[in-house]
């Protein structure tokens, strides 16, 4: 897991050297950096230029541009008759600008959660019409300036900033405190300024494995405290791989003293259910994001309590569980960070014994 030897606080590019101020004598040569500079940027606004002037696209440029490969563009072909080939050069098969924009806009919609036969095939006009739908059915949510502020060094790729900025807030109170009024508006921020085109996708990444990283970090410091001796057992379901809500949680309750023991994401429910007792868990945690299926929430927590013994508690919480208007017998949905402590103190002391558990797995 987190065993490297590196300091998580640091994000896992390489530094960028830190140039030394130019001095007056400098001068010559700085000219000379930026004529050079001013020469690269002319060449490669002019490459740009020649190529979305050129009329067709070759397969190994539109799948640099888009990620789509050859065998990915004739399946849809053959399924959707999209994309058409417009033309063939030297027996290789080349596609018009206006698909490859069309290409894009499938892109961006599949990263949204559509699945290809929602979206390959339309025409660029209804494709843009999903994309401002999608937009107009999440509520817009209002980043305050603190979390703004983290995203800001996140889009200019800087993550040595960006570590230093959490970890200044994160010296500032509880560990809960600064997965409450922090990290959790920072990643439901990179959501939405996704969303709004700010950012791209693997800016998300960049910040999901730095966030990762940090929880990691703080709940392997955590020593658990003997007047709490349950087992809480931290999972998520098959198909679920938002992760980052779940580990808050846990790093929240390790912080109260709480045993916690992660198994990470898609496990499936029989895994899950070996896992509890060989881990003699106390209780089974499960998040469930807002991209979890929503049909398939209740009947897999109803699934996990006929196989888990009764005396295992099952908790679910995350921004899936929101939609679940009657909780299913013998599973305590909760909604935020404060329930989730309220639940922990609840928990009947079962062995006298402390258990040899601790940190995550
Ligand atoms: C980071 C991220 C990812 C990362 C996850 C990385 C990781 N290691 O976790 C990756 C890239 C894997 C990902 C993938 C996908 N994602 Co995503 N993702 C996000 C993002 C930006 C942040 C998620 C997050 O960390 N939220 C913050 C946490 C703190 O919130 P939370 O989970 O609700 O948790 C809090 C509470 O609910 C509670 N809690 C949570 N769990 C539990 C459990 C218990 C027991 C308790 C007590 C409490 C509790 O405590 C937490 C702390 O406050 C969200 C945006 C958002 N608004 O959440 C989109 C989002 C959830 N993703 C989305 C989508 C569409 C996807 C994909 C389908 C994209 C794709 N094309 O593949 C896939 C689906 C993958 C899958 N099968 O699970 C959509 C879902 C929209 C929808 N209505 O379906 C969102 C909302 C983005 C958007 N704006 O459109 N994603």
């Amino acid at each position: 897991m987190t065993g490297t030897g590196q300091d998580p606080s640091q994000p896992f590019v390489h530094r960028r050297e830190q140039k030394p101020l130019v001095a007056t004598t400098e001068i010559a040569d700085n000219d000379f950096a930026l004529n050079a500079h001013d020469l690269s940027l002319r060449v490669s606004v002019q490459s740009a230029l020649n190529r979305l002037s050129r009329p067709f696209v070759s397969v190994s440029e539109i799948e640099r541009e888009t990620g789509f490969g050859k065998d990915q563009l004739r399946k849809w072909r053959q399924r959707f008759g999209f994309p058409p080939v417009e033309s063939v050069a030297d027996g290789k098969a080349a596609y018009s600008r206006k698909t490859v924009d069309q290409l894009l806009l499938i892109k961006r919609l599949l990263e949204a959660g559509f699945r290809p036969g929602q979206v390959v095939g339309k025409t660029a006009p209804e494709l843009e019409k999903l994309k401002l739908d999608l937009g107009l059915t999440v509520p817009v949510i209002c980043l305050d300036e603190s979390t703004q502020a983290l995203i800001e060094q996140l889009k200019r790729n800087d993550l040595t900033g960006l570590s230093a900025m959490l970890a200044q807030r994160r010296a500032r109170g509880t560990l809960l405190e600064f997965v409450r009024d922090t990290l959790t508006p920072l990643m439901v921020g990179i959501g939405e300024a996704w969303r709004r085109d700010e950012i791209d996708i693997h800016h998300e990444h960049l910040c999901s494995s730095l966030v990762e990283r940090l929880l990691h970090a703080e709940i392997l410091k955590l020593e658990p405290k003997q007047r709490l001796p349950s087992v809480l057992l931290f999972a998520l379901a098959p198909g679920e791989h938002h992760l980052l809500g779940l580990l808050m949680i846990e790093a929240a309750l390790a912080e109260q003293g709480a045993k916690t023991i992660n198994i990470g994401s898609d496990i499936p429910l029989s895994n899950l259910k070996l896992a509890a007792i060989s881990c003699q868990a106390d209780v089974v945690a499960l998040s469930f994001s807002f991209a979890y299926p929503a049909r398939d929430l209740v009947p897999t927590l109803l699934h996990l309590r006929r196989l888990l013994p009764p005396q295992i508690q099952i908790w679910a919480g995350g921004a899936g569980v929101a939609g679940i208007r009657r909780p299913p017998r013998g599973v305590r949905i909760i909604s935020d960070i404060g329930e989730a402590v309220t639940a922990l103190n609840d928990l009947p002391s079962q062995h006298a014994v402390p258990a040899q558990h601790g940190g995550s797995a």
